[in-house]
């Protein structure tokens, strides 16, 4: 096992990573920029390193000062949490060749993961269902249209390096196809400096559905169920749940299980999440995560697995510490992600939290790295915490979150605790009716204040 861990990030997750370590009886080495002098994570850490200044391509992006971070403290692994570093295959790479260890896949797998149009391929070859599209890259305008007219139109246009919704372009007709191309070719070379785009059947409606894997690098994996995703703003989510009001428990089983059998094959080791989109009953793949995910509590409230303690153990060489069979699904999770911003506009709004109240109670859990006087910078990501909340069914689960909103006071700054208490009281989330446009058209429709 490990002796010191430093946590190469922020925020709520940094906390979250934290907590493990300690049960672990692994010591900790926290990392800020001189903007998070007064976080929770610096206080709670056994050590502190300050990584540098406050953008966080010059600390928490910074792989020289984490490396020297390392070096001073001595720590043995590296977990990198989610965001920032967490799927840079070359980080992992580095830490190797300084005899570190990585918490997280293989620098291979993440690499894998990260080109959409590799990952697209691997997953059909090891069984998983994908959205039908080009298979591969698109050369030219010809193929793209030979394509689209065999799996007939709306198709999307999406970039190989994209991912999360940046760089796609959907073409209603023949005549939009060639535009698209193009657009979507100029935006993803801008963005990601790579143009390598790929062509998907465009699904009108489908829900966002993700499977949770745990594998254990030497051909042993499990799956830990869904979380539905798809209430989500601008490819953010919002709000998460699990089970998926949509699946019954021998769909669940199913994708579940070829999942699980694509990842012993591949030899996944860590965490993983794979993406889905479900439309009419069927499964189609779009990506992969090789990341803990914000949403991971969802899981780990109905399965009662530690799922980055998981982490940490098989990182280190362990063992899974359960079988498939050993997984049951308890009841029904519902995660609320609380930004600090405004919750008609979005726009963000950092300051000092000058009365903090946070909710408590049977089946309630808040994830969250702020406290009464703390002021949020305005740097980085607007999360303020996360509301997890437990119920034996869908229903108990949801009366409880109505009343821990009703309770979660966060004064000083504009929180979006507002939009949520809306949102768990509306009647098609209640029905869990939904899919990934639902509150974006609610939005449009005046949301808070229509
Ligand atoms: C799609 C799609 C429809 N058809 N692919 C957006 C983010 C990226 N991860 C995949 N995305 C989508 N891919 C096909 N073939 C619609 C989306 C999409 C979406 C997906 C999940 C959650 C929210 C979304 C919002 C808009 C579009």
């Amino acid at each position: 096992m490990f002796d010191k861990i430093l946590i190469a990030n922020r925020g709520e997750i940094a906390l979250r990573i934290l907590r493990a370590c300690k049960e672990l009886g692994i010591a900790t080495v926290a990392v800020h920029s001189t903007a998070d002098s007064d976080a929770m994570h610096v206080r709670l850490a056994d050590e502190s390193v300050c990584i540098g200044p406050p953008p966080a391509r010059e600390s928490y992006l910074n792989i020289p000062a984490l490396l020297a971070a390392c070096e001073i403290t001595g720590a043995d692994a590296v977990h990198p949490g989610y965001g920032f570093l967490a799927e840079n295959a070359r980080f992992a790479e580095i830490l190797a060749e300084h005899k570190i260890s990585f918490i997280g896949p293989s620098p291979k797998h993440i690499r894998l993961m990260g080109d959409k149009i590799e990952a697209k391929r691997t997953a059909k070859k090891l069984g998983i269902p994908v959205v039908p599209g080009s298979d591969g890259g698109i050369t030219s305008d010809e193929e793209a249209l030979r394509f689209a007219r065999a799996i007939g139109f709306p198709v999307l246009v999406k970039a190989a390096a994209g991912g999360g919704g940046r760089g796609m372009k959907v073409a209603r007709s023949e005549a939009d196809l060639s535009e698209a191309l193009s657009t979507a070719r100029s935006e993803a070379k801008s963005a990601f400096g790579d143009d390598a785009v790929y062509l998907e059947k465009y699904l009108s409606t489908p829900r966002h559905i993700e499977i949770q894997v745990l594998g254990d690098g030497k051909g042993g994996a499990v799956h830990l169920g869904e979380r539905d995703c798809s209430l989500q703003r601008r490819h953010q989510k919002v709000l998460e749940e699990s089970p998926s009001p949509a699946l019954n428990a021998e769909q669940r089983a199913k994708i579940g299980d070829i999942v699980a059998n694509a990842m012993r094959e591949l030899k996944y080791l860590g965490v993983g999440t794979v993406e889905f989109l479900y439309e009419n009953g069927e499964f189609y793949f779009i990506e992969m995560n090789t990341r803990i995910q914000v949403e991971h509590p969802v899981t780990e409230m109905i399965t009662g697995i530690d799922l980055v303690n998981e982490q940490i153990r098989i990182a280190a060489g362990g063992a899974i510490g359960f079988t498939q069979k050993d997984i049951t699904f308890q009841g029904h999770a519902i995660e609320c992600r609380i930004n600090a911003e405004n919750p008609a506009t979005f726009r963000p709004s950092p300051g000092r939290i000058n009365h903090y109240h946070p909710p408590g109670g049977l089946g309630v859990r808040v994830d969250s790295a702020v406290y009464q006087g703390y002021t949020i910078p305005p740097y980085y990501d607007s999360l303020v915490g996360k509301l997890i909340v437990h119920g034996r069914n869908r229903n108990e689960c949801l009366m409880r979150i109505r009343r821990a909103l009703d309770e979660y006071v966060v004064d000083g700054i504009e929180t979006t605790i507002p939009l949520f208490r809306t949102l768990v009281r509306n009647p098609d989330i209640a029905d869990g009716n939904y899919n990934i446009h639902w509150l974006e058209h609610f939005l449009a429709e005046g949301g808070l204040s229509g």
